[in-house]
C-alpha cells in the first residue's frame, strides 16, 4: 500500500516526497502516441477501458505515486449542455454570451449523466490495488467560464474578461453554475473512489487581486466546502497567482498547487498559513540535459521541506516533446532523496 502521496496531503510525515506530474499521461509518451493515432482524444476519454490504459501508461514507465484519470476539464460541460470539440484546441459549439445563455445551463443534469470518467476510476483503484492513489479532476468555474464566453482558447481570453466587467450579475449566476455542477461532477468521482480531487484553475492569475476576491474566491470556497466533507483532500492549482497567493489559503483547500514562477519556500512564507503545497520545477528545465535536472528538482525538494507538507510536480503540465529520460531522472531524485534523508551526517 503506498500512501505517501494521501499522506503529504495531510500533513503526515513521509519518507520521500510523493512525486506525480501534470498530464503525465500524453503526448510525450509513445505509447501514448501508438495508441492515439487509433482514437481520437474524445474517444479516449469517452471509453473507460481506453481512459483507464491512458491513465496506467505513466504509472507503469515511472511508478509515480499517483495516477490522475485521463479525461480533459471541458469533458463534463457536455452533459450541461454545451458542445464541446478539440481540433487540436478546444471549441465550444455554443459559447455562453448573455445572461439567457448561463440560464440554459443545468448543473442538474451532472447528476443523472452518463460519466465514463467514474467508471475509469473504479477500474483504476481494481488495477492499481493502492500501488498508487487515483486524483480525481475538474475545472474551476472561473476557468470553464473563459472557456464558455470565449468559445475557445485565447491569449488573455478578451470576451470572458468583458463580459465579466459588462455583466456581472450574469457571469456570477455563471461561477454558480458551474460550482453546483463541478460540485456534483466531483461527488461522482469520489463516489467511485477517487482518492484525491484537483481543482484546475489555469487562467485565474489573469485577474486583478480584488476582482478574484470578489467574484472568484467565494466561489472556489463553496466548491470546496460542498466537496470537502466527502474525505478526500482537495488540491486547488492556478498559474500565475504570485499577486494572490495571501489569499489562496482562503479557498480552503488541503493542498495549493503551485506554479513554477514563485520557489516554494518564499510561497510557503506568502501564503502564510501551513498549508501542504504541491510542485513545482518548471516543465522547461526537462529540457536542460540530466544533471540540471536533477540539480533543481533536488532544489524544489529541498525548498518543499520548509512546507507542512510537500507533494513533487511540475509547476504545470509537462511537455509533448520532453525527452522520456528526463522524466525517469526526476522521478530518481526525488526517490533518491529519501536515501539522502535516511543517511546520517557525518
Ligand atoms: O490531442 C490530444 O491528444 C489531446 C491533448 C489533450 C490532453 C492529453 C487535451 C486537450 N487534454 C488532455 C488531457 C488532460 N487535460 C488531462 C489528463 C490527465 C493528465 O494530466 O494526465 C488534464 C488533467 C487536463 C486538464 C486541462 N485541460 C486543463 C488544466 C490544466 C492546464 O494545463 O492548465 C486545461 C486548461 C485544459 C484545456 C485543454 N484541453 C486540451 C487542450 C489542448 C487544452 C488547453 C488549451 C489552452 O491552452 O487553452
Amino acid at each position: 500500500m503506498n500512501d505517501r502521496f494521501l499522506r503529504a496531503c495531510r500533513a503526515l510525515p513521509v519518507d520521500r516526497p510523493p512525486v506525480w506530474v501534470m498530464r503525465q499521461a500524453g503526448r510525450y509518451l509513445p505509447e501514448y502516441r501508438a495508441l492515439r493515432e487509433r482514437h481520437d482524444f474524445l474517444t479516449m476519454c469517452r471509453e473507460p477501458e481506453l481512459a483507464t490504459e491512458v491513465t496506467l501508461q505513466p504509472i507503469r514507465r515511472f511508478g509515480f505515486d499517483a495516477a490522475i484519470v485521463f479525461s480533459d476539464i471541458l469533458l463534463p460541460l457536455e452533459s450541461m449542455g454545451c458542445g464541446v470539440s478539440f481540433d487540436p484546441g478546444p471549441k465550444i459549439a455554443a459559447p455562453v454570451r448573455s445572461a439567457a445563455d448561463v440560464a440554459r445551463l443545468e448543473p442538474a443534469r451532472m447528476l443523472e449523466a452518463p460519466l465514463p470518467t467514474a467508471q475509469a476510476i473504479a477500474m483504476l483503484r481494481a488495477e492499481l490495488e493502492g500501488r498508487a492513489a487515483v486524483i480525481g479532476f475538474a475545472g474551476a468555474p472561473f476557468t470553464l467560464a473563459a472557456y464558455l464566453v470565449q468559445g475557445e482558447s485565447r491569449e488573455g481570453f478578451p470576451l470572458a474578461r468583458r463580459f465579466m466587467l459588462q455583466q456581472p450579475a450574469a457571469f456570477a449566476a455563471l461561477l454558480d453554475r458551474l460550482a453546483d455542477a463541478m460540485g456534483h461532477y466531483l461527488a461522482r468521482q469520489i463516489d467511485a473512489g477517487a482518492q484525491a480531487v484537483q481543482l484546475f484553475d489555469s487562467w485565474a492569475g489573469m485577474l486583478p487581486a480584488d476582482e478574484f476576491d470578489a467574484l472568484v474566491l467565494p466561489v472556489v470556497r463553496r466548491l470546496v466546502d460542498r466537496v470537502r466533507p466527502l474525505g478526500v483532500p482537495v488540491i486547488y492549482f492556478a498559474t500565475g497567482v504570485a499577486h494572490l497567493l495571501d489569499r489562496l489559503p482562503a479557498t480552503a483547500a488541503d493542498v495549493i498547487g503551485l506554479c513554477w514562477r514563485t520557489p516554494i519556500d518564499e510561497a510557503v512564507r506568502r501564503l502564510g498559513a501551513p498549508v501542504p503545497v504541491q510542485g513545482n520545477l518548471d516543465p522547461q528545465v526537462l529540457f536542460a540535459g540530466d544533471e540540471v535536472v536533477a540539480s533543481r528538482a533536488r532544489d524544489v525538494i529541498a525548498r518543499g521541506r520548509t512546507a507542512s507538507g510537500h507533494v513533487f510536480n511540475l509547476g504545470h503540465g509537462i511537455l509533448p516533446e520532453t525527452p522520456l529520460g528526463a522524466v525517469e531522472t526526476l522521478v530518481e531524485t526525488v526517490r533518491a532523496s529519501a536515501r539522502e534523508l535516511a543517511t546520517p551526517v557525518a
